[in-house]
């Protein structure tokens, strides 16, 4: 059982421009309410470590999470989007803070796109992985809350949330945040993902320009 990831809560900001550089960032994107905070606690095994809420827009800021003793390497903590219920003018300001820093970060190795297992991909999740594809930003997706989808489902639930992302059954990983399916293997993932070195990477390749375009 891979240990969990040793996080320590760095900093918030309201705008991508007011962080400072890093080695190598992974991002957390998805609804408001799909379980990103949830995650992020359950893949370092501390429930306080970030604030979630049953009721959507808990997270408001950019949030970054740094692993303990090795400055510049974050997961990143992203309002959700297509909360219905907050005045239109903040919902756009929270897109133009997620496109912001989406497009922003030359060390963004990876986003996390999270899915809700149960009732994903809505048309704002495809909307916002075609996006990312478009801007060449490296896409992980995953399904959350698995643990809500009935095990006689499960099967056809892998196939249904896979096909609408237009991807393979093979290509998402399934998580619980409540229950621990999955966990063990994100982790893996992101402690190999964290410490690669992006910035070396997009200097090298064309990837860097692209994301900037
Ligand atoms: N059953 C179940 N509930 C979950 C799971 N993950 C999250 N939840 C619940 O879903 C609700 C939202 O979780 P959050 O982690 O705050 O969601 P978020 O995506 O960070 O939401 P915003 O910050 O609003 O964007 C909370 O009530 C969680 O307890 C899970 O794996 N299983
Ligand atoms: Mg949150």
């Amino acid at each position: 059982m891979p240990k969990p990831l040793a996080l320590h809560f760095l900093r918030s900001a309201g705008d991508a421009g007011q962080l400072p550089e890093s080695r190598c960032e992974v991002a957390l994107v998805g609804r408001s309410n799909v379980g990103k905070s949830s995650l992020l606690n359950a893949v370092a095994n501390r429930k306080g470590l970030a604030r979630t809420s049953k009721a959507p827009g808990a997270t408001r800021l950019l949030n970054v999470y740094e692993l303990d003793g090795e400055p510049g390497r974050w997961v990143v903590d992203l309002p959700g989007y297509g909360f219905a219920r907050a005045p239109k003018a903040q919902r756009a300001g929270w897109q133009q803070m997620m496109d912001g820093y989406l497009l922003d970060r030359p060390t963004l190795a990876q986003v996390l796109l999270l899915v809700d297992g149960l009732i994903g991909p809505t048309p704002l999740d495809i909307r916002t992985a075609e996006w990312l594809e478009h801007h060449d930003v490296a896409l992980r997706p995953v399904a959350t809350k698995a643990d809500k989808v009935k095990p006689s489902r499960r099967g056809a639930r892998r196939t249904e949330l896979a096909h609408g992302l237009g991807l393979a059954p093979a290509d998402v990983l399934w998580t619980s945040a409540s229950k621990g399916q999955g966990i063990p293997e994100l982790r893996t993932e992101l402690a190999v993902t964290l410490r690669s070195d992006p910035y070396a990477r997009t200097r090298r390749g064309e990837s860097n320009k692209k994301l900037k375009s």
